[in-house]
């Protein structure tokens, strides 16, 4: 590596990577070209110098050591899948569940947007690891970008800098990354992926799961193509390891959609009757996981932070989350107060006089208004969580034991079954539902088909999808059991049946019990369901009446489940693997 006099000046030496910098810096010409390399000077220059450009604020150093405010351009704060593009040549290849566009359209139109669109702006070079150094499921990302922001976001959430330059070498297997926020002009915004060249581009958008291209772009769309093809699994799920007294680890991965409390499941901490019992955190977004040697499913974390949804986080709901954003933090359309602290709804303390909403205007809570945006965001590095898993930072990876499904539904989903096999497993994760979230621009609190919590970020057609994970069992001698849970199911008088947040452990311990032999459960229609009695209710008044009404199978709900299922399968029909229509026959029959 060159030795540089000024920041950003010292390029690696590979060729490869050089040309393209060098392609791309002359269809976006901008004024300079800047090399990042991960390090702490660097780090500061660049707070500095998004600081002097009025990218971020700084916020109160004795409160929030560290941290720093931004808010986005109100037209842009949260994934845009209308505008997000899987580029094959083939539209049977994206599938009906993705929007498509043939590649050699869409990088012309794209070029077209990028020439000349950096111009009086600097191109950052940002190479990245997704995965810890050294995994053998790793991969190498370099992001071409004109936004600072996205720069320092980056860097928490991916290895960033030197340590993916010096895996590369002089190889050219990387992802290519492009992202410009052009003018952030809606109608000028495209998310657009092309697999098979292991190339992204992203034009018009400065938010989060649109442009920090190593998350959702890389980690799942091209990953989960590229998983297809090299036989290991990207997912869209939490990884946690349960600890027992005695010292016991399992490890668990859980697929919930968007802004459905993955981060919280991830960092829980188990009530106080369970002494001795820890959870400890491997990721909180995404797992990318592969069968071993020993026949077990291995995972790890390709994430290095957390891009954390804000509102309703608070000492309560996730002290543990409350920690990790006390410092080195970026929050991301939240409300600031006028001693330069943070503010959200369902924050431990009501809003002093005299903050600013996340539009910077003057906030009360008169105003009908929200102070921070639904989707505001915190960005901050695992290594900041108090329970993070020293396994998070290693390159095996953990075996998992339990695959765990859940979405957000009112009525029709029992608190917990358990799959009677893999196939019935795969079949609840491709027909699981949730009610629509701010973490998505459109309508709000629709239950939509969200297979695997995938739907917005598988990268190819989700009836292939489908069979890849009925084809992974081939590979798994001693498969992880796989659960459906459901936090948010809602009585006659709209209020949640279940308290949710640390009680969630209760079920967490039938799950491993489960796995490892210990619980009962009884047979029904669904799956195996536990027990009133197999749990230990002690410190928590939860009568037997309301686990009832949280467990029940109701006939009607089921049978509008059914025909909403339906749906999902019909817009698959041509490449659904037909293990899964057997699923459904069977479970009409049990009905
Ligand atoms: C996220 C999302 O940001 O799923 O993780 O939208
Ligand atoms: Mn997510």
């Amino acid at each position: 590596m060159e030795t540089g006099t000024a920041f950003g000046t010292s390029s690696p030496n590979n060729v490869t990577l050089k040309k393209w910098v060098e392609k791309i810096a002359a269809l976006t010409t901008p004024d300079q070209v800047f090399w990042c390399d991960g390090s702490e000077e660097e780090k500061a220059h660049l707070l500095e110098g998004a600081v002097a450009q009025g990218v971020l604020l700084k916020l109160n150093e004795e409160k929030l050591p560290g941290c720093y405010y931004h808010r986005s351009n109100p037209n842009d704060v949260a994934r845009v899948e209308q505008c997000t593009y899987i580029c094959t040549p083939a539209r049977d290849e994206a599938g009906p569940t993705n929007h498509w566009a043939p590649p050699r359209d869409m990088y012309e139109k794209l070029y077209g947007m990028l020439r000349g669109g950096m111009k009086g702006r600097t191109m950052y070079v940002v190479p990245y690891l997704m995965g810890p150094p050294g995994s053998p499921l790793t991969k190498i990302g370099v992001e071409l970008t004109d936004s600072i922001y996205v720069v320092l976001n980056m860097r928490i959430m991916s290895r960033m800098g030197r340590v993916a330059l010096e895996q590369l070498g002089d190889g050219d297997d990387f992802n290519r990354g492009i992202h410009s926020v052009l003018d952030c002009n809606p109608e000028r915004r495209f998310i657009c992926h092309f697999p098979q060249d292991n190339t992204i581009i992203s034009v018009g958008s400065g938010y989060g799961g649109n442009v920090l291209l190593g998350k959702k772009c890389l980690a799942l769309r091209v990953g989960s193509y590229l998983g297809r093809n090299q036989g290991w699994m990207a997912e869209h799920m939490l990884i946690l390891c349960v600890e027992s007294p005695a010292g016991e680890k399992t490890y668990v991965a859980a697929a919930f959609p968007s802004a459905c409390g993955k981060t919280n499941f991830a960092m829980l901490i188990p009530p106080d009757q369970f002494p001795g019992w820890k959870i400890t955190t491997i990721g909180d977004d995404i797992a990318w996981m592969k069968p071993g040697a020993d026949g077990r499913l291995y995972a790890i974390n390709p994430e290095a932070g957390y891009f954390g949804v804000a509102p309703g986080t608070n000492y309560k709901s996730n002290p543990n989350a409350m920690r990790t954003i006390a410092r080195d933090t970026i929050y991301t359309n939240v409300a600031l107060t006028p001693d330069g602290d943070v503010w959200w709804e369902g924050k431990d303390e009501p809003a002093p006089p005299g903050t600013l909403d996340w539009k910077g205007q003057l906030w009360s809570p008169e105003s009908g208004e929200k102070a921070a945006h639904p989707n505001s965001r915190f960005t901050a590095p695992m290594t900041n969580n108090p329970v993070l898993a020293p396994e998070a930072l290693e390159a095996a990876g953990v075996p998992i034991s339990a695959i765990i499904f859940g979405g957000r539904r009112a009525t029709t989903m029992p608190l917990v079954f358990q799959s009677f096999n893999w196939v019935h497993g795969v079949y609840l994760g491709a027909t699981m539902g949730s009610e629509t979230t701010a973490a998505a621009v459109g309508s709000l609190g629709q239950v939509r088909r969200d297979p695997m919590a995938m739907l917005p970020f598988c990268g190819y057609n989700m009836g292939d999808y489908f069979n890849h994970w009925l084809g992974i069992r081939r590979d798994l001698s001693d498969p992880p059991r796989i659960f459906h849970v459901n936090w948010f199911r809602k009585d006659a008088d709209d209020e949640f049946l279940w308290p949710g947040f640390g009680e969630n452990f209760r079920i967490l311990q039938w799950v491993i019990d489960r796995c490892h032999g210990r619980a009962k459960a009884r047979e029904t229609q669904i799956g195996w369901m536990p027990h009133y009695e197999e749990f230990d209710w002690t410190g928590i008044d939860y009568p037997r009446e309301k686990f009832d009404e949280c467990m029940r199978i109701d006939g009607n709900e089921w049978r509008r489940e059914l025909i909403s299922q339906t749906e999902l399968f019909l817009t698959l029909h041509d490449r659904l693997p037909k293990e899964l229509i057997f699923q459904r026959e069977l479970l009409v029959s049990r009905l």
